[in-house]
């Protein structure tokens, strides 16, 4: 092979000069080499592409020396498995990793151009349904961060979690082609494709005396790798995000063509780029399930041969596996990467059973992300056999290897082995508990979650394996979720306390001392002030929305579930309108407020949905009745997504984390809320718990029954009308919506949403409404005296650095990946 011997070949690659003078030249090299457009004739889009590789180029330097000193060094690493992304725009975080947002900003003045106008062309990748796949990316901006060499691996959804519109108050999808302009972040290496195999059958063959299985796939798709650059922010590190498309292997077939069958010619083509179509909603029907299925081995698979055959090296010892990367599964998509990775261990490399299983176990962990039972995936056998008949049989001998291990502890215990057994009675394979076996830990993401998931959800393996459960609460980036989202509040920090605390966010606590000051709580209710100006510009601009700037803000987004009691939130809501409108107070006598709203609910969800319609019903007629005189305003932008997250966080006064406890894992909006200064209302419910220990009891609103006593109630018997008939102002409440109050008088449309309630209630909202009411009382006071109310939020911030998901990491590195940081 030739050596270069140009010095400029020979020299590491070289970043464009970091001066208004070099951004401006390589902008314009970009707009006019890239684009083929003249700065005269460009559009607002060519600009955004432009300016995005502008930035790409700055950081492009560091990237292939990342690259290649991971190869060279070889430590160990982490490969993050997960099915959802949920990254929000690219542009402002990638500037401000690089330290370039001032020098841009001048760059494109002097072009004649403005930033925001640029800015405003990114399309959110909306790669996640919620809080699952925005921690991911979370989770991979710290370990860039801190300098953890990884790789984030995932699917490239052509459409992401969809366009959210109201049409009368009810929510309507749209297709989110997130990608109909391109995207000028990622990198497609279609020469990197791996090929991903599904259907078919196994036979057994003799090689040289010794009996083995391989798997004869019916067909094959390819996926093909898009890289994503993850900056750590100020050091210089840029990690991997790695995307997998799919694609067909023979993409057009022209012999069918040519006899004229179009549709024939491109079926396979079609059937294959399915997989990564479209993102999967949770808590959809099981129409689809196979293509899930589908979309959690490709990925998997491709992510595992990407690794294994890819980044090691040709000559490497797999018994090594362990030394040099750890799989991390994000919940239990991923966790069809453990019969996998046995197959190519066993079949591909020619390891024996018992050694393959031994790295395997060394290079899994797993994450759980849930209580509720339903959202602990389980693939009827059929289907499995049928999609991977060889991973089938992988997963039945482990379960019996398992099974036997169980048996030799605690003896035939057959009921203890039914419960533990991966292959559950009506043989449906339980894939958190093949993760439990495989997994060198398993982690809940809160204290709670932890203790709960080991009491509660897989107490049999918490006794078997002793040590292997862990807990890692979950974190929030303070790069994009403080300092992007909230550049007011991060200047008073730096103003107060010096610089460093981005990356330190412990530091915070400095800020203590300063609750007693009056200056600083005037100055930081001033940025508050500004940032709830900001929303509510924001707000006419995107939905013609009116925002009051003198009101409480009182904010719940997140995704629509009942466990999550967006309807507990409307009963306050509808009380206090109540209230007003019975004449039992005067306007004056409440405190304004505007509640704000965002969710989504999954497209299969018919209560979800209903509960939006109710939600906008109610809106309408109390934002347009007179008598209350505008104190009252129910705000509910469609679409909520992490753009506008960015917007909402800052301006809230009080977060709403009302969920029943012991159903919310943990819950990471809390966090982003507490570090902006938003006071909780809240149960004692995942990270809830955490915050208040934090924050202190003074400065969190405390409301509701705890976990045990939840339990107890459900054992007792839990009776909804008891606590209708116990609280007049939930009846009028429900009784008012029962009405057709919020319906035009035709009390039918949200019949369903009552009867529910009163009759079932799983999620016993109106058992904890009393206490809620109250607290919201107690909120409504504090709020009366605005020095206390800023003092409480101001300690909010100050103790809540704890919630960096920089943290998170160096937990997660401790406790179960042990990958040091590379310097
Ligand atoms: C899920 C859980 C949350 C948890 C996140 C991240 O998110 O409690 O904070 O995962 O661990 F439910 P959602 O699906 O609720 O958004």
């Amino acid at each position: 092979r030739l050596q270069p011997t140009h010095p400029i070949a020979l020299a590491p690659v070289q970043a464009p000069e970091p001066t208004v003078d070099g951004f401006v030249t390589q902008f314009l090299r970009n707009l006019n080499n890239g684009r083929g457009v003249a700065l005269s004739t460009s559009t607002a889009n060519d600009r955004y592409f432009a300016l995005a590789a502008t930035v790409r180029d700055y950081l492009m330097a560091r990237w292939l020396e990342d690259v290649r000193r991971q190869r060279t060094i070889q430590s160990k690493g982490v490969a993050y498995l997960s099915a959802e992304y949920l990254l929000g725009r690219q542009l402002d975080n990638n500037l401000l990793a690089t330290g370039l947002t001032d020098i841009a900003d001048e760059a494109l003045v002097a072009c004649g151009l403005d930033l925001d106008d640029v800015r405003a062309m990114e399309v959110e990748p909306g790669l996640g349904n919620g809080g699952l796949g925005r921690l991911a990316a979370c989770f991979i901006d710290s370990l860039a961060t801190l300098g953890v060499p990884s790789v984030g691996y995932g699917i490239r959804y052509e459409y992401g979690i969809f366009r959210q519109t109201f049409v009368d108050g009810q929510q309507v999808e749209q297709a989110d082609s997130w990608l109909a302009l391109g995207s000028p972040w990622e990198f497609p290496h279609p020469e990197a494709a791996r090929t991903v195999s599904f259907g078919g059958h196994t036979e057994t063959y003799d090689d040289g005396g010794v009996t083995r299985t391989r798997w004869v796939p019916a067909w094959n798709v390819l996926a093909v790798p898009y890289n994503y650059m993850v900056p750590g922010y100020h050091n210089g590190r840029v990690n991997t995000l790695r995307l997998w498309s799919a694609q067909a292997t023979q993409g057009f077939d022209l012999r069918v063509f040519n006899a004229g069958d179009y549709q024939e010619a491109v079926r396979a083509q079609t059937y294959a780029e399915n997989i990564s179509k479209v993102l999967y909603p949770e808590d959809s029907t099981p129409q689809g399930k196979e293509l899930r299925l589908q979309q959690q081995y490709f990925f998997v698979a491709a992510s595992i041969s990407d690794f294994v055959n890819l980044i090691l090296p040709a000559d490497f010892d797999l018994a090594n596996l362990p030394d040099r990367v750890i799989f991390q599964l994000n919940d239990t998509h991923p966790v069809i990467g453990v019969p996998e990775l046995m197959r190519v261990l066993v079949d591909e490399k020619g390891l024996e059973w018992d050694a393959a299983w031994q790295i395997t176990q060394q290079c899994f962990a797993y994450t759980c992300h849930t209580l509720l039972p339903e959202a602990l995936e389980v693939w009827p056998a059929d289907l499995l056999g049928r999609l991977l008949p060889r991973h089938l049989e992988i997963i039945y001998r482990i379960n019996d290897e398992f099974l036997e291990a169980v048996r030799e502890r605690f003896g035939d215990d057959s009921e203890r082995i039914r419960r533990m057994s991966i292959v559950s009675p009506d043989g449906a394979i339980r894939m958190a508990y093949l993760a439990t076996v495989a997994g060198s830990k398993v982690n809940g993401v809160a204290e709670l979650h932890s203790q709960l998931l080991r009491e509660k959800v897989l107490p049999d393996f918490d006794e078997f394996y002793p040590g292997k459960f862990t807990n890692v609460t979950n974190g929030v980036t303070p790069r994009r979720f403080v300092k992007l989202a909230n550049p007011g509040l991060s200047r008073l920090i730096t103003d107060t306390i010096g610089a460093g605390w981005l990356t330190d966010l412990d530091r915070l606590r400095e800020l203590e001392e300063y609750a007693d000051d009056a200056e600083f709580r005037s100055a930081f209710r001033a940025v508050k002030s500004a940032n709830k100006r900001v929303l509510a510009r924001t707000l006419a601009e995107r939905d013609g929305l009116t925002v009051a700037d003198d009101h409480l803000l009182d904010v719940m987004v997140k995704r629509l579930h009942e466990y999550k009691r967006q309807t507990l939130k409307l009963l306050h809501i509808i009380t206090e309108y109540d209230a007003i409108v019975s004449g039992r107070v005067t306007p004056d006598q409440v405190t304004p407020r505007t509640f704000v709203f965002g969710a989504k609910a999954a497209p299969g969800y018919a209560m979800a949905k209903r509960i939006i319609h109710l939600i906008n019903a109610v809106g309408s007629v109390v934002n347009d009745d007179p008598r209350v005189e505008g104190r009252l305003k129910v705000l509910f932008p469609p679409n909520y997504n992490v753009t506008l997250a960015e917007r909402i966080v800052p301006a809230a006064d009080l977060s709403e984390q009302i969920s029943l406890a012991g159903k919310e894992a943990s819950g990471t909006g809390n966090m982003k809320f507490a570090l902006n200064g938003a006071l909780t209302i809240g149960t004692d419910d995942g990270a809830n718990v955490e915050i208040r220990e934090l924050v202190g009891d003074d400065n969190f609103f405390l409301f509701g029954m705890a976990e045990p006593e939840v339990a107890d109630l459900q054992a007792r018997g839990y009776h909804p009308i008891d606590f209708v008939r116990a609280d007049e102002n939930l009846s009028r409440a429900l009784e008012l919506i029962s009405s057709g109050a919020f319906s035009g008088g035709d009390a039918s449309v949200f019949e369903p949403v009552v009867s529910n309630l009163t009759h079932h209630d799983p999620f016993m909202a109106l058992a904890d409404y009393t206490d809620y009411i109250a607290a919201q009382k107690r909120v409504d006071a504090l709020y009366a005296d605005q020095d206390a109310w800023t003092r409480a939020a101001i300690l909010n911030v100050a103790r809540c650095g704890f919630f960096s998901s920089d943290r998170s990491m160096r937990d997660y590195i401790d406790r179960i990946w042990h990958t040091p940081p590379i310097l």
